[in-house]
C-alpha cells in the first residue's frame, strides 16, 4: 500500500529537486501547463524542433508526450524525443488527447506506444479504450459518460501496451497492470477549465522525475493536484471556472504535507 506519508515525501522531493519537465504538447494548454509546473516547484521547457528535442529530452527529468493539437512534424518529433529519453533511462509520460475522436489520433497514439518506450500513459477512460482498440463513448477530446469497469480497463491497457496506466475522471486509478490504486480526490470543477487533464499529465513527469516507482510518482501526483484542487474549490465557492483556475495554481503551489495527510484520499482498488 503507498502511503500517504510516503505521498508527502515525494511532493517534497519535487519541491526540493525543481525536475526540469520537457513538454511537446498541445497549443491550447502551453502556457497553463508552464504556470502548473513552476506553481508546483518544477521547471518547464517546450521545445518542439526535431533538431533539438533529442538534446532536451536528454537533459530532462521526464518527457510529457501529448498529441492534443498534433500536426506530423510534432509527431515525428514526439518519436526522436521519445527515443533519446528511451536511452539516457528518462521517463516518458504520454497522454493520448483525443484517441477514438479520429482515426489520424488513434493510429498516431499507437504509433508512438509502439516506437517509444512509455513509462506512463494518462487519459480519461475514453481515451484510454481506443489506444487499445475498445470502444467508449467521446465527444471530441472529452470522455463520454459510461458505467464501464475503468479499474479493468486501466489494468488491460497497462498489460496490453507493458506500461503504467492512469484513467482520470471523478476517481483516479493507477495501476502497473497488477497492482491498483483508487485516488478520491480532485473536483468537478476541475472539468470546466481546459487543460486540466494535460496539465495533470505534466505534473505526473515532475513526480517521475523525483521517483522511480512510477505507481508511488503517480500516486503522489494525482493526491497532491486533487487535494490543491479541492482547496482551490473551497476558496473560490460563490465564483466561477476563472477564479478557480487562477486559484488552483495557487494551491498547487501551496498544498503542503499537513494537507496531504488531511485531506489525501487513496485505496487499493478491487
Ligand atoms: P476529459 O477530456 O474527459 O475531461 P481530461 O484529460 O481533461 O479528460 P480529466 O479526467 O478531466 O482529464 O482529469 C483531470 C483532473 O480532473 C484529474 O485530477 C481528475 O481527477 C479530475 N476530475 C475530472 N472529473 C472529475 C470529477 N467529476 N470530480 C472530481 N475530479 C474530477
Ligand atoms: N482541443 C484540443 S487539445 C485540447 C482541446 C480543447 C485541450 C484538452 O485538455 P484537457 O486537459 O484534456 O482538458
Ligand atoms: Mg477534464
Ligand atoms: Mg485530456
Amino acid at each position: 500500500m503507498i502511503s500517504l506519508h510516503d505521498i508527502a515525501r515525494t511532493l517534497e522531493r519535487v519541491r526540493e529537486k525543481k525536475p526540469l519537465v520537457h513538454n511537446i504538447t498541445n497549443v491550447v494548454v502551453t502556457n497553463f501547463t508552464a504556470n502548473g509546473l513552476l506553481a508546483l516547484g518544477a521547471s518547464p521547457v517546450m521545445a518542439y524542433a526535431r533538431e533539438e528535442v533529442a538534446d532536451m529530452a536528454r537533459l530532462a527529468g521526464a518527457l510529457v508526450l501529448n498529441i492534443g493539437t498534433l500536426n506530423q512534424p510534432e509527431v515525428e518529433a514526439m518519436i526522436i524525443a521519445g527515443k533519446a529519453a528511451n536511452q539516457q533511462q528518462v521517463p516518458v509520460i504520454f497522454d493520448p488527447v483525443g484517441a477514438g475522436a479520429t482515426s489520424y489520433r488513434t493510429e498516431t497514439a499507437r504509433r508512438i506506444l509502439q516506437e517509444v518506450n512509455v513509462s506512463l500513459l494518462r487519459g480519461n477512460a475514453a481515451e484510454i479504450a481506443h489506444v487499445i482498440g475498445e470502444n467508449w463513448t467521446i465527444k471530441g477530446v472529452d470522455a463520454g459518460e459510461s458505467n464501464g469497469d475503468i479499474v479493468a480497463l486501466a489494468k488491460k491497457a497497462a498489460l496490453h501496451w507493458k506500461t503504467h496506466v492512469v484513467i482520470t475522471g471523478r476517481e483516479d486509478i493507477i495501476t502497473d497492470g497488477t497492482a491498483a490504486y483508487l485516488i478520491k480526490n480532485g473536483h468537478s470543477i476541475l472539468t470546466k477549465v481546459t487543460g486540466t487533464g494535460c496539465l495533470l499529465t505534466s505534473v505526473i513527469g515532475a513526480f517521475a522525475s523525483v521517483e522511480q516507482t512510477l505507481l508511488t510518482a503517480g500516486a503522489a501526483a494525482l493526491v497532491s493536484y486533487g487535494v490543491a484542487a479541492e482547496l482551490a474549490a473551497e476558496k473560490t465557492e460563490e465564483k466561477g471556472p476563472g477564479s478557480f483556475q487562477i486559484e488552483f495554481l495557487n494551491q498547487l503551489a501551496m498544498v503542503s504535507s499537513e494537507d496531504i495527510l488531511r485531506y489525501g484520499a487513496v485505496a487499493v482498488a478491487m
